[in-house]
């Protein structure tokens, strides 16, 4: 078989932010290339989620690639914080204007690769097929393996089933029914004030609060738009090593430095700008609990002034983590949800779901009848899409089986033993933690370099020494340890959500610019820590 299909440069697995532009950077490298996408189109995640309310949290004109000068000129983005159709529609375009669909299998699920011994991964499809390609980059996404837990009775349930992470593409109607909702992550807080004005009524299944900050959406003026596109060299200049790859920064004093007028006054500047930025108004926000508590009861204060049921607003308080240590939500009327006739709110802390009936859900309290249910239920985060596909190196190594006690890789890119093999947005990296797209152009650019690089050299196949990964593995450890991250403990920063799980802080708290940083020095070391082999 091996022999029989044609030997691609690169194959990119995925359609998202990061494989459109892999696939791009492969053409402009002058390399064969072929894209592998599970879904009939590009779009990646923002293919998937396109539950009600599916809004990126980052402002739209950020969250957006900046490869492209003239890409980013002639775009318009309509909104601060993009809804989903709109990014969509930004990825059908980039796909058309850079003609990159032509290189794409879609409708095609990776379910295998194996590394070739001869220098070629072979990777296995839904399909039956075996392609063959020299590097292998996977750009799968950190959330897009869609987490259906496990409940007793969940397929005795009778009425409709949706998942927030693989939403119809026709919205279904929920006019009239009796709707449960489990899950208070991003996606349930986005969709419960859209559902809960739509449906007869709904019941709102909470395992874990959050917090969230409203998202003070608007159009985009044109005068906005002018100054954006004056501005952004200078713009994206400052967001590529910034700490969370966007412009904004901190406040400019610690919270403990500041006096109580001062510390009000920056908690509702960036209160009212919204959006992710609250979980990092000061500069110790994240590493001292102090400051800390100073922003996280700021943010219960405005739960407890929305939320008009003193006892509901008490179960909508977090009572497991620090502020911003789990990701932040944001909403739009989130909290005065609760304050609806129609919206019922169980605290699944103290009545847990004993089993999904035919008819609804019984708790350790109650029954609650449900015509539909919505899982909003979230992903086997940053290794679920890896870990599926389980890349078995040239010795028999597994990827599953190497990280059974936590994912250890090289700069959250490259796994020992499994050369030629790119992991984007993988553990260790910050992806999560900062803005995904301009991420994912630092990351691909990365790969494509070295895949140059060892091609210039004549080598077949290159690798991170293990001691490499396990230095890189460390510090992100100690990244973690520096800040209050570890302490939620119930995050899937952590895999917590996944039963299972080996509990390992996966992406690198150190920054984005940092991290970019780390990556350049590499590249500039002549790519130390990574063994090129000739043959
Ligand atoms: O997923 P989540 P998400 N029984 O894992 C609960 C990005 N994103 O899709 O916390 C009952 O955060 C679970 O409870 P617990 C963003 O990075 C961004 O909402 O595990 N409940 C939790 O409440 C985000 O962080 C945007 O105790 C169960 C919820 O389901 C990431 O995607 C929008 C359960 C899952 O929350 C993931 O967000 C959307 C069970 N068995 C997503 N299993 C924006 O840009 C899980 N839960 C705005």
């Amino acid at each position: 078989m091996s022999g029989s299909t044609p030997l691609h440069d690169a194959i990119v697995v995925g359609a998202g932010f990061a494989g459109l532009y892999a696939v791009r950077r492969a053409v402009d490298a002058g390399l064969t290339v072929l894209g592998i996408e599970a879904a009939p189109d590009v779009g990646g995640t923002w293919y998937w989620n396109r539950y009600p309310g599916a809004r990126c949290d980052v402002e739209s004109v950020d969250y957006s690639y900046s490869f492209d000068d003239d890409l980013q000129q002639s775009w318009t983005w309509t909104e601060r914080f993009a809804s989903q159709p709109e990014i969509l529609a930004y990825l059908e375009h980039v796909a058309d204007r850079f003609d990159i669909r032509r290189h794409y299998a879609f409708g095609t699920d990776v379910t295998g690769a194996s590394f070739d011994p001869r220098g070629w991964w072979k990777v296995q499809t839904s399909a039956g097929a075996i392609h063959r390609a020299t590097f292998l980059v996977c750009a799968t996404g950190c959330l897009s393996e869609v987490n259906r837990p496990d409940i007793d009775g969940r397929d005795e349930f009778g009425g409709d089933v949706y998942y927030t992470a693989a939403w119809p593409h026709q919205d279904p109607d929920l006019r009239g029914k009796r709707v449960g909702l489990v899950g208070t992550g991003s996606s349930g807080i986005q969709a419960i004030p859209l559902i809960a004005a739509q449906a007869k009524s709904l019941v709102v299944f909470q395992r874990s609060p959050n917090y969230s900050v409203p998202m003070p959406n608007r159009p985009w003026t044109s005068d906005d738009l002018r100054r954006i596109r004056e501005e952004y060299p200078r713009r994206r200049g400052v967001s590529a090593y910034a700490s969370a790859g966007t412009p904004h920064g901190t406040y400019h004093k610690r919270a403990i430095e500041a006096d109580l007028n001062e510390r009000r006054a920056a908690l509702w500047e960036r209160w009212s700008e919204g959006g992710v930025l609250f979980a990092k108004t000061f500069p110790d926000q994240n590493i001292d609990l102090a400051a800390n508590d100073i922003a996280r009861e700021f943010a219960e204060e405005r739960i407890r002034e929305t939320v008009t049921d003193p006892a509901v607003a008490r179960d909508l308080i977090p009572v497991d983590h620090p502020i911003g240590t789990k990701r932040i939500c944001t909403d739009i009327g989130y909290y005065e949800t609760f304050n609806r006739d129609n919206v019922r709110l169980v605290n699944l802390r103290r009545e847990p779901i004993d089993a999904v009936t035919a008819t609804g859900v019984r708790t350790a309290a109650a029954f609650y009848p449900c015509d539909a249910l919505i899982f909003a239920t979230g992903f086997d985060a940053m290794t679920g899409a890896l870990t599926r596909i389980d890349p078995i190196g040239p010795g028999g190594d597994r990827l599953t089986g190497m990280w059974s006690d936590g994912p250890v890789t090289f700069l959250g890119l490259m796994v020992p033993r499994l050369p030629n093999l790119f992991t984007i947005s993988g553990p260790g990296s910050p992806s999560v933690l900062s803005n995904m797209v301009l991420h994912a152009e630092v990351q691909v650019d990365w790969a494509f370099n070295l895949i140059v690089t060892a091609r210039g050299r004549g080598a077949i196949e290159v690798e991170p020494r293990r001691d490499a990964a396990r230095a890189w593995t460390d510090h992100v450890a100690e990244a973690a340890a520096a800040t209050l991250f570890p302490k939620a403990q119930s995050s899937w920063y952590l895999g917590a959500n996944i039963e299972g799980t080996k509990r390992v802080f996966m992406p690198y708290a150190g920054g984005f610019g940092t991290y970019r940083t780390h990556c350049d020095r590499v590249a500039e070391q002549g790519y130390a820590g990574l063994v090129f082999t000739t043959r």
